[in-house]
């Protein structure tokens, strides 16, 4: 065991994600370094984003950005979920979003994706991490290092389609027109990142992992039992053990819930995080005793001010029980939210302990 990665007292991040008793929740914000902070924007008119994420002092930097302002109960990893891409083969830029050239859409083009072993994906994403962890303590003590990863099917939606795109046709007319090339990229992706998680965790230092489903709501509720919660539970099972709670992040997915919720099939996870569409209180109740929840603010009340921010917070912190609750948007924060409204969420929940 490395250094990095020797027992501190366990950070109240990932004793909530234990669905431990806690003397107050956690609050962390989804992107929360990003371009609604003058300090990361400042920077981006120096260095490009792929310079910034590319470079761990730069990318330990950005990532501990919010951290000096905020008190924030973690820190999540400056980086993309396209930064394994490369170690597989596939060249992406960014404009703003993530952009493949050369889509992957035949299944010779899967097949000729790379395999990477664990020190081969993304080494600037750990070295960065490693450096953030040996950081955090002297800003926040006690806040937790989150580090992440794309889920399969949303790794898959950007590879075949080839750039963000409501809907991804591309991927589903892949999935229907060669379901066997479908499934052996999405297996190749579970194994990739599962492996790349654990090396967050092992070399890196995370505390935590959270999965990005962002477009987990793409396919239909029996595509899903039948491709993706199989993938979903190849990787999850794969990070058993490693010391990290996983997180799982189902964004704008009502039409799986039910699948997700369905106590013979449960997925391991510690916790599940939801968009804003979704009750969480509901959630929580339909989860077995021992898995926590996260969110889920919408990320566009942030817009309307710290007033409208602290009522309806105080609303959310009222709705769901305490334990097992990390607070967070159910989305990504927005470039426009301002500062006040991110302090009065963080204040709002530290208020409750
Ligand atoms: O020019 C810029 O400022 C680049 C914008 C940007 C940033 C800041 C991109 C391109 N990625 C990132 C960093 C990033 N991406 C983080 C950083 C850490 C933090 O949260 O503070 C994280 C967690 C991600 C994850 C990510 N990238 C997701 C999952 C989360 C989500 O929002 O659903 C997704 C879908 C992406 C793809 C992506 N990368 C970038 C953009 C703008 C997008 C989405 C837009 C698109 O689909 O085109």
């Amino acid at each position: 065991m490395s250094d990095i990665t020797k027992p501190t007292t366990t950070p109240l991040l990932v004793r909530a994600l234990r669905a431990e008793e806690t003397p107050r929740r956690p609050v962390w914000i989804m992107r929360q370094a990003g371009r609604y902070l003058p300090e990361y924007r400042a920077l981006k008119e120096e260095y490009s984003f792929l310079e910034l994420a590319g470079d761990p002092e730069l990318a330990a930097e950005v990532t501990l950005q919010p951290m000096r302002r905020f008190p924030l109960d973690a820190a999540i990893i400056f980086a993309d979920i396209m930064s394994p891409m490369a170690s597989m083969g596939v060249d992406v830029r960014f404009a703003p979003g993530p952009v493949i050239d050369q889509p992957i859409r035949t299944a010779a083009a899967v097949d000729a994706l790379g395999d990477p072993e664990a020190e081969e994906i993304a080494p600037e994403v750990i070295a960065a991490l490693a450096k953030v962890r040996e950081e955090l303590p002297s800003i926040r003590p006690g806040a937790a290092v989150i580090g992440f990863a794309g889920a399969p099917l949303t790794l898959a939606a950007y590879l075949v389609q080839g750039h963000g795109k409501s809907d991804f046709p591309y991927l589903r007319a892949l999935a229907a027109s060669d379901p066997k090339a479908f499934g052996r990229l999405l297996e190749l992706l579970a194994r990739v990142v599962a492996r790349y998680l654990r090396r967050q965790v092992e070399v890196g230092g995370a505390q935590a992992v959270q999965i990005f489903d962002s477009w987990a709501g793409l396919l239909s509720a029996e595509d899903w039992r039948n491709w993706i919660r199989p993938c979903l539970r190849e990787l999850l099972e794969e990070l058993e053990g490693i010391g990290a709670p996983r997180i799982l992040f189902l964004n704008h997915a009502a039409q799986i819930l039910d699948d997700v919720l369905d106590p013979a099939e449960m997925l391991p996870f510690e916790a599940l995080a939801v968009d804003w569409r979704q009750d969480l209180a509901a959630l929580k109740r339909r989860l077995p005793e021992g898995r926590a929840i996260q969110g889920n603010l919408d990320p566009a009340v942030l817009f309307a001010g710290p007033e409208v921010v602290r009522r309806e917070a105080s609303a959310l912190l009222e709705r769901v029980p305490r334990r097992g609750h990390v607070v967070n948007l159910g989305h990504g924060i927005m470039p426009q939210a301002p500062i006040e409204s991110v302090e009065a969420l963080i204040e709002t929940v530290r208020a409750e302990g």
